[in-house]
């Protein structure tokens, strides 16, 4: 350590906390620490090394400075988030570039320099009475080539509460990996906060991501997506190294399908927030690895996924005892869960948006006290729970935990789905012809109307390639490119799939129940095995009615009809032309760097559409397709 770091810490910590970082021999964690100490000027530091008690420390902490709340059950605690605070500030969510570095048009950046002045005057004293917390943790199973080590300094006791829950810890591995160590940073601090310990100062809430030096800003605000830095900060990060070194960060849940004959085949998901990612890692049944972020890797002629966290930050919205039990079961179990900005009755109880049961005509949230009817300043109800409302919790709590969690190896991935919020053109469930035409026309083109899950207006149709279009920190094409590139040379490579939960009639009703979507996956396990034929569309390859049939028969008790199978697989070829046509036209005037292949896909189902309309017209049923 150099001598001006060794003064400060020394005089910033107390000896026990600065024999704690002396353990890990790297100077630039201690330089790292010692800067923005210095910079911050919290009143005290608290470095963690993942001991029983130092952990048992943060939590409590949580509670005594009132970011969090304990409940009537035990473990569970609440934190709010301001009024103002409940979702990712995508607006101010950039990525920091060097002078001549173009990202194009679409990814918010900044001069890097400018910017980097502008949050370290941000931070100046912004830790001011508070205590800073060291953190220290490992993205991916520990010992492993997914391994990426991160450092997280926070002055919310929330946020490095929540990060146990979420990540593996990483003391032991700095020590171990010492002055080589390469690792991610956060520097975060929720800034002034009011009575109700919420973030106040929003006209300085930025979250600053400098990839030239693998460090992340996030200043005035809790909201977690924004803060907790190993989440979808480091995954900006994390998005750039893997394109540099060849391997994928994917906006992806990872989970085991159930097959016949205790057979399990996993598979990746991406959907953007608030479509389903969540319940569908979760459906029962079947075994969840993750249900956010993964890496990939080609390693022996497969591609191979992790998940990078450890536990979910999960929607609560909706969640009701008979569409999703078993995150219902682990709500209702003294687990450690920290609930986010749902209702709080006065007795400690909890409800939210589409919950079983009554909802109780007052409590509070995160407007504060709350009853039914309660309006904001402009006039709009306030809900009982903000519909981006959430809550964390580890994965060990759940019954459906797959046993490869922490399996350095990470699973083989035999299957990737595209999912997005679509009412009006794909079809519940597809399979692409191959991985080129898959991430091409299921991935790199995927639409979803726009949800809570972001600040700003919902419903609105929005470009998000791969649902990953909020997280990008490389050139659109480059990252199309990176994902076709892994797919290649592959002798067995993963089947891509979309799928679409959202599809509607006529009249605006959903054309599904929210269990359907068990037997899309049941089928796409069937299709990796070739154990059940399909009908080749224009846009790909469609279940027959009769295997869905026995499906539903079996997982689901149900007698599926025929006019239920022609409404939802019709194929919709005004729809899927115009779609080409939206997305043609936004990787040609808003994309520089697209791949050539991309044009070439789509003009090719293009062609595909259009003789499919002149044979059978508009809207077809599958039927007409099997001659
Ligand atoms: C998402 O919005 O995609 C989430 C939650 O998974 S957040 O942490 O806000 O990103
Ligand atoms: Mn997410």
């Amino acid at each position: 350590m150099d001598e001006r770091t060794k003064d400060i810490l020394k005089n910033r910590l107390d000896e026990e906390n600065y024999q704690k970082l002396t353990q890990i021999d790297n100077p630039r964690v201690h330089e790292c620490i010692a800067k923005y100490v210095e910079l911050g000027n919290p009143r005290s530091v608290f470095v963690c090394t993942d001991s029983a008690e130092d952990i048992r420390y943060i939590s409590e902490k949580a509670i005594r400075n009132g970011e969090e709340s304990e409940l009537a059950m035990e473990g569970h605690t609440v934190h709010f988030d301001s009024y103002d605070d409940q979702a990712r500030d995508k607006q101010h969510t950039i990525i920091l570039v060097p002078q001549g570095v173009d990202l194009g048009q679409i990814i918010r950046t900044k001069d890097r320099q400018g910017s980097l002045d502008e949050i370290h005057e941000i931070f100046k004293d912004l830790m001011k009475g508070k205590e800073l917390y060291v953190r220290f943790f490992c993205l991916g199973p520990t010992n492993s080539e997914f391994s990426v080590l991160c450092l997280q300094l926070t002055d919310s006791s929330y946020v490095a509460h929540s990060e146990d829950l979420l990540y593996r810890q990483g003391y032991q591995e700095f020590i171990r990996q010492g002055r080589d160590a390469r690792f991610f940073k956060f520097v975060h601090s929720a800034g002034r906060l009011d009575e109700r310990n919420v973030s106040t100062n929003f006209h300085q809430r930025r979250i600053y991501i400098d990839i030239s030096d693998d460090i992340v800003y996030s200043t005035n605000t809790q909201y977690g997506g924004n803060t907790i830095g190993l989440k979808k900060l480091a995954m900006r990060l994390a998005i750039n190294r893997a394109s540099q070194e060849g391997w994928l960060t994917e906006h992806m849940l990872v989970m085991g399908i159930h097959g016949p004959h205790d057979r399990v085949t996993y598979f990746t998901g991406a959907f953007p927030s608030l479509c389903g990612k969540t319940s569908t890692a979760m459906l029962d049944g079947e075994t969840i690895v993750g249900d956010d972020i993964a890496y990939l890797r080609k390693i022996d002629g497969e591609i191979r996924a992790v998940n990078v966290e450890k536990g979910l930050f999960g929607i609560i919205q909706g969640i009701n005892s008979q569409d999703d039990p078993l995150q219902w079961k682990a709500l209702h179990s003294p687990n450690e869960i920290i609930f986010s900005n749902v209702l709080v009755t006065e007795g400690g109880g909890t409800h939210w948006i589409g919950r079983d049961g009554e909802v109780p005509p007052r409590g509070h949230n995160h407007s504060g006290e709350w009853y039914i009817g309660k309006k904001d300043a402009q006039g709009r109800e306030i809900t009982c729970s903000h519909p981006n409302g959430r809550f964390t919790i580890q994965l060990k709590a759940l019954e459906n935990l797959d046993p490869t969690l922490d399996d350095p190896a990470g699973v083989t991935v035999s299957g990737v789905v595209y999912g997005g919020r679509d009412s009006d053109t794909s079809v519940p469930v597809e399979e692409s012809f191959d991985w080129v035409h898959g991430i091409i026309t299921k991935g790199a083109s995927l639409e979803s109307e726009t949800t809570a899950a972001t600040l700003g207006q919902e419903g609105i149709r929005a470009f998000n390639p791969m649902s990953n279009i909020d997280f990008l920190s490389i050139p659109i094409g480059k990252y199309i490119q990176d994902n076709l590139n892994i797919g290649r040379n592959l002798q067995n490579p993963p089947l891509i799939f979309s799928v679409n939960y959202f599809l509607k009639g006529k009249e605006g009703k959903f054309l599904n129940e929210k269990n359907d979507k068990k037997i899309w996956y049941k089928w796409m396990e069937l299709r990796v095995h070739t154990d059940v034929p399909a009908i080749e569309s224009p846009t790909g390859r469609m279940p027959m009615y009769e295997d869905l049939k026995r499906l539903f028969q079996e997982i689901l008790g149900e007698e599926y009809r025929q006019e239920d199978y022609d409404r939802q697989f019709t194929v919709r070829v005004p729809e899927n032309l115009a779609k080409i046509e939206r997305i043609k036209k936004i990787y040609q005037t808003q994309v520089s760097d697209t791949p050539k292949i991309l044009f070439e896909i789509l003009e090719k189902q293009k062609l595909r559409l259009e003789k499919t309309r002149e044979q059978f017209g508009d809207y077809v049923l599958p039927e007409k397709l099997l001659s």
